[in-house]
């Protein structure tokens, strides 16, 4: 340290007494030359979250007042007093069993809705009722109001996908309960599956105007249909779910995907500033993160985060592997902050 800087301590504390801070205090090396994140790369094994699931569907009643949801977040390590699975998103697991009802309720948090396995649940969406079906998804823009409930005979389970920890970061989390106990379910809403590029004329504030459910029967021919194509280098053969309206991400907050390896393909490497949760919807394969494989099966999930090289690996000779993900790239490109790079080195090592 300089002469001149010899009395800098006496200096910083006066200056602490009065609530301002010298910015030489800042250490060196804060501000890294290329983004760091504490998020870690890591894989969660399907059956954990399913044995789990299976004992709080037996010691969780789902009702008002009590627990009003039975999910089961998945913790990042590198960020675990969040208890959220990166910085900037959530991965939760839900479970309802037949007759329960998830109460309504709306937030300044989006979700979405991955279903994984069941059948006869539904979400109500601002009165929109959605039958959810397998590897369908539906879309909980923020503030709408929401319920769960269940017709069928077979415990119902799907991901939750949310942006609780960038709206807790901005420190804008609403919450409200809906004043009853349950939702109406209105005729009028807007459903493209049944109107295509058209929408009902209603004397109601159409809320419903974008369309909030992603039908895996539609989805899965195109997919198909695109994996006879050139693939993409680094993503193999993906879609976005867009909102048709806006020809914008799927919601103002996260972007959703699909993605199709063909047995044998791999992708080359690459990096990028969004956070992507990968959920493994079928086959099976193997993705390396900054050097480290993690090997996916059915059911597992994983998260490569921000500015780590990836690649993936479908290892099957036969089966096609499907990832579903879900990433924050739409709160990074409007301020000018994603960035790419690619290809780097391969490091599968096969
Ligand atoms: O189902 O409404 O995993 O509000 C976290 C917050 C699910 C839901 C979550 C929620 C919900
Ligand atoms: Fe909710």
């Amino acid at each position: 340290m300089s002469a001149a800087n010899a009395n800098i301590k006496e200096l910083d504390q006066r200056l602490a007494e009065k609530w301002i801070s010298g910015i030489w205090r800042i250490p060196a090396g804060a501000r890294p030359a290329a983004p760091k994140t504490k998020v870690l790369p890591h894989l969660w094994k399907w059956a954990d979250v399913y044995e789990g699931l299976v004992q709080a569907r037996d010691q969780i009643n789902v009702e008002r007042g009590a627990a009003e949801r039975r999910t089961l977040r998945l913790v990042n390590p590198g960020v675990k007093d969040m208890e959220m699975t990166s910085h900037t998103m959530l991965f939760a697991f839900q479970m309802i069993q037949p007759g329960e009802v998830a109460p309504p309720h709306r937030h300044t948090m989006s979700a979405i809705r991955f279903i994984l396995r069941g059948s006869g649940a539904y979400t109500n969406v601002d009165g929109a009722k959605m039958v959810m079906e397998d590897g369908d998804l539906i879309l909980t823009p923020q503030w709408s109001w929401h319920e769960h409930a269940h017709e069928g005979a077979e415990p119902m389970i799907w991901i939750d996908g949310l942006d609780v920890p960038f709206i807790q970061s901005l420190q804008v989390i609403s919450f409200e309960p809906y004043p009853e106990n349950r939702m109406p379910v209105r005729s009028d809403t807007h459903d493209p599956a049944n109107y295509g590029m058209t929408r009902p004329v209603t004397t109601a504030e159409n809320k419903l105007a974008a369309p909030l459910h992603y039908r895996w029967r539609d989805i899965y021919p195109v997919l198909k249909h695109l994996a006879e194509g050139e693939p993409h280098p680094y993503e193999g053969y993906a879609m976005e779910y867009v909102n048709p309206l806006t020809g914008g991400s799927t919601l103002p907050t996260l972007s959703c995907w699909i993605q199709l390896l063909r047995p044998g393909q791999r992708t080359q490497s690459h990096r990028h500033t969004s956070t992507v949760l990968y959920h493994a919807f079928s086959g099976n394969g193997t993705t390396v993160i900054d050097g480290k494989p993690f090997h996916w099966e059915k059911g597992d999930s994983f998260v490569v985060p921000l500015w780590h090289w990836h690649e993936h690996a479908n290892l099957s000779a036969a089966e096609d592997a499907i990832l579903f993900s879900m990433n924050d790239a739409p709160v990074l490109k409007p301020f000018g902050l994603y960035r790419e790079e690619g290809p780097g080195k391969s490091q599968l090592g096969l």
